[in-house]
């Protein structure tokens, strides 16, 4: 896959306005401001294809990117205390109503979490949803570059006791910044697609 020949394809506000799959699709999820927008734009290699801000929030719409028959979907981040009830619930029906329609081709779910703290709370509501869906999904554990060797290993050693089912994840270590892992998620992308493409003849 040539994945700089990804083009942004369309955002939604609301779950209703969501056209319905028209292939694979493989989606962001996360806390706001843990770096999915930055993650898109380290696996297209682009500078700015998707918006990325220091203030939390930015992404409030779903966000469908397309490379070839693929889409790539940038969820709305959440757990950001500094939005109104009502842009809450909203952006809650927006990412239960997406992950929870069976009828969409939900190929991989990509769940980040900042690898330089324990998960959330709300981390942990959403792994838990995942699993209790039987969603397929990884961890990617997002700005590495921010740890520096001790506190990385101080990390990895309390995450089989954070996160659920650890022993059954695929976890991968990430940053925008230095580039680590990106080569990781482009493999894992490219067998998704290559596994949809044969159950598909
Ligand atoms: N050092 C470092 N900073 C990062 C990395 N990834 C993201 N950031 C920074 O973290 C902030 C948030 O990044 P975004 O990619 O916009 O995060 P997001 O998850 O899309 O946020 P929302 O759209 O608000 O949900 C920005 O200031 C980024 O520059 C990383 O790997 N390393
Ligand atoms: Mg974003």
């Amino acid at each position: 896959m040539n994945f700089n020949l990804a083009e942004f394809s369309a955002a939604y506000g609301t779950f209703k306005q969501l056209p319905p799959s028209k292939g694979l699709e493989i989606a962001f999820s996360g806390h706001s401001n843990v770096g999915k927008s930055s993650l898109i734009n380290s696996l297209f290699g682009r500078r700015s294809l998707a918006r990325v801000s220091a203030t939390p929030g930015k992404t409030a719409t779903v966000n469908f990117y397309k490379l070839g028959d693929v889409s790539f979907v940038d969820l709305p981040g959440y757990g950001y205390a500094k939005v109104s009830k009502s842009e809450k619930e909203r952006w809650r029906d927006l990412i239960g109503g997406y992950l929870g329609d069976d009828r969409r081709e939900i190929g991989l779910i990509m769940q980040l979490v900042d690898f330089r703290h324990p998960p959330t709370k709300d981390d942990l509501v959403m792994i838990d949803y995942l699993i209790d869906c039987e969603l397929p999904f990884i961890i990617v554990l997002t700005k590495a570059d921010k740890l520096n060797k001790s506190e990385r290993s101080a990390r990895e050693a309390a995450l089989p006791g954070e996160l659920p089912c650890f022993d059954q994840l695929t976890v991968v270590p990430f940053s925008a910044v230095s580039g680590e892992g990106v080569e990781q998620l482009r493999k894992i992308v490219e067998e998704i697609s290559s596994d949809f493409a044969k159950n598909r003849q």
